[in-house]
């Protein structure tokens, strides 16, 4: 056993490895906890797990857009996508602007067939937080408990808040779901309030002509070519109800991991995507003046994306230093 770790926390990240509901369930839990003697335990699993989630090559979505534009009834006919694929997918379903909790509604949409389906899925939702109540803050080092066993983690978001953005925008794949008719989503992407996703849905496609209209209307608007560099943003339509268009959406995912992979940009977007979760974390903490303390945005993540590590222990170090330099 590692000198210092818990028999009970080395047991953890094992079930966590496996894949077993109750470990990945407990995980999870520690994250959200926000007591000292819990924030310890979580920084260590998430020691005992960085051998794993830095390797991993499992895929992370974001699916973000406007309030009831489909987003939880796409991730759904995603997963029944997913699980003929024999894939194993993990929801994180954030909603902070709905009472009902977001994993709630997604399990109402889900046709789950059989218990093995059942063991292939597992949602947790986070609802509503205070302004700074760690909601983004979590979002980060739970995907990364979810890298470590299944294929494809799933991160549901409104994109109705910077927060919303940043969080999606934290994923290998940003996926924006539009509402046909709405001219907002529209007038975001236009006027570069949301971050360009690499691949646009237009749901509700049974709804006819409006759809076939925003879908000109947004291809209209889009620049193809997103700023990542070497991906030609798809727009696609779907109909989540009539399951018309999922395979293709599942496939066109897909493709953008492999794209990922075969520029080996994989990782180093993820370690990038850690520092700006981690600045944002002290910005909420200590404002503009602790990020300066540390250094200044750009070299702040410079220095934090230079190789993998736990962040939760980044987090600490960032912590120490500020209280040093006070
Ligand atoms: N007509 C139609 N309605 C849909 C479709 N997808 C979702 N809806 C409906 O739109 C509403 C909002 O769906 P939901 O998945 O909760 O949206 P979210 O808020 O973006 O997660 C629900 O009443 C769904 O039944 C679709 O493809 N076609
Ligand atoms: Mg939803």
């Amino acid at each position: 056993m590692t000198p210092g770790v818990t028999a009970d926390l080395q047991a953890l990240a094992e079930g966590v490895r496996a894949g077993q509901r109750p470990a990945v369930a407990a995980a999870l839990n520690l994250l959200d906890d926000q007591r000292a003697v819990s924030r310890t335990q979580a920084t260590a699993l998430m020691t005992q797990l960085l051998p794993h989630y830095s390797v991993s090559t499992a895929q992370m979505i974001g699916i973000t857009g406007p309030p009831g534009a489909g987003k939880s009834s796409l991730t759904a006919a995603l997963i029944s996508h997913w699980l003929e694929h024999k894939q194993r997918v993990g929801v994180i379903a954030v909603d902070p602007s709905s009472p009902v909790s977001g994993g709630a509604l997604l399990g109402d949409r889900l046709r789950m067939t059989s218990e093995v389906d059942n063991q292939h899925v597992f949602i947790r939702s986070l609802s509503n937080r205070g302004q700074f109540g760690g909601l983004s803050q979590e979002v980060w080092p739970m995907s990364l408990v979810m890298l470590c066993c299944f294929d494809i983690v799933i991160v549901e978001t409104v994109g109705v808040g910077q927060r919303e953005v940043d969080i999606a925008s934290s994923c290998d794949t940003t996926c924006f779901v539009a509402q046909p008719g709405s001219g907002d989503s529209i007038q975001f992407l236009k006027a570069g309030i949301l971050e360009v996703p690499h691949v646009v849905v237009v749901n509700k496609e049974d709804m006819g002509a409006v759809a076939t209209r925003t879908l000109a209307e947004l291809s209209g608007v889009l620049n193809p070519n997103h700023p990542d560099g070497g991906w030609t943003v798809p727009v696609l339509a779907t109909s989540a109800t009539r399951r018309s268009g999922i395979a293709p959406l599942g496939n066109t995912l897909a493709a953008h991991h492999q794209h990922l992979l075969a520029t080996q940009r994989l990782q180093v977007r993820r370690r990038e995507h850690q520092a700006r979760w981690l600045l944002r974390c002290i910005e909420d903490e200590y404002g503009k003046k602790g990020v300066l303390q540390l250094g200044g945005a750009p070299a702040f993540i410079k220095e934090f994306s230079a190789h993998s590590a736990n962040p939760l222990e980044q987090y600490s170090a960032c912590l120490q230093r500020l209280s040093i330099t006070h």
